[in-house]
């Protein structure tokens, strides 16, 4: 793991969890102990922006025709309409970069993976959002439904002149800003997906998150495999225009979305493992037939 930058969310801090003492190094050393091999912890990037960037020890061959590697989140669907595909779906974005100069470090160019959702009219680009650590001398304000105790904890403004705050809700106490982190406000740019959440009671008490059709992290749950899996062939450049890599050594994940769901609070991508489709892990079969 080479950059763990989650936005504020109320896993940060958790997932991996801060210690007193902790720094930067000491929380990247824990994200890269989550998410390598087949260690299988979950990390979260917080909310929208929030990224972790990861490598693999060899460069991941971009086969024609072949999806290329997969990833693993924690995105479920409700059991009462799973054709539906709705559920806890936080859809991540991917982007990827080819080791250009060969010095082993993510310092080449990078290159979004176009998803579902990628070309859509309502799919903002170049989309910059800051979020600003809270005030210590706020009056911490309820809502209506009991589960949020602070709706004014993180204040945030983006590119499109709107603001807001991600509350703290009754579930999780700890600080949602990364403690790590000296500077008063974080700030990240990328794509940004449309809301997916569609709050079924009306009164902001049931959200259902449903899932893009392909393309995107913590989006379908893992059993679906080819729904997790990557084609480094959907890259494209800051223009949108398609470029061709034979492989990828970095990987970059963000959560895609900026949306807040009531007591389910900030949307946020986790992952917890990934892996070269065309390499098979010792007593792992490969999928089969490749897809
Ligand atoms: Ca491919
Ligand atoms: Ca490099
Ligand atoms: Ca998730």
């Amino acid at each position: 793991v080479y950059e763990y930058c989650p936005a504020p969310g109320q896993f940060i801090n958790e997932m991996p969890r801060y210690e007193e003492g902790d720094t930067y190094e000491t929380i990247l050393q824990k994200a890269e102990e989550s998410i390598s091999g087949t260690n299988d912890i979950m990390i979260s990037l917080g909310g929208y922006g929030g990224y972790v960037t990861f490598g693999f020890d060899h460069t991941v061959i971009n086969i024609p025709g072949e999806k290329d590697f997969r990833i693993w989140g924690n995105a479920f669907y409700e059991l009462l309409n799973p054709d539906q595909r709705g559920g806890s779906a936080e859809p991540g974005i991917v982007m990827v970069s080819y080791d250009t100069n060969c010095n082993g470090l993510p310092d080449d160019e990078w290159y979004e993976l176009a998803g579902s959702e990628y070309y859509k009219a309502e799919t903002r680009h170049n989309y910059t959002i800051t979020y600003r650590r809270p005030d210590p001398n706020r009056i911490p304000e309820e809502d209506d439904s009991g589960f949020l105790d602070d709706i004014n904890y993180i204040p945030w403004s983006d590119s499109d002149g709107a603001s807001g705050h991600m509350a703290k809700n009754t579930f999780h106490n700890q600080s949602y800003y990364p403690l790590w982190i000296k500077a008063d406000t974080i700030s990240f740019t990328g794509t940004r997906l449309a809301p997916n959440g569609i709050d079924l009671s009306g009164t902001g008490r049931y959200y259902v998150l449903y899932a893009y059709d392909w393309g995107y992290v913590d989006n379908h749950p893992n059993e679906y495999d080819e729904l997790n899996s990557f084609d480094i062939s959907w890259a494209v450049d800051s223009e949108g225009n398609k470029v061709h890599l034979p492989g990828v050594d970095f990987v970059r994940v963000y959560t895609g979305l900026n949306q807040y769901c009531g007591w389910l609070g900030e949307t946020s991508t986790e992952l917890s493992r990934a892996q070269d489709l065309h390499i098979a892990l010792p007593g792992i079969p490969l999928p089969d037939p490749l897809k």
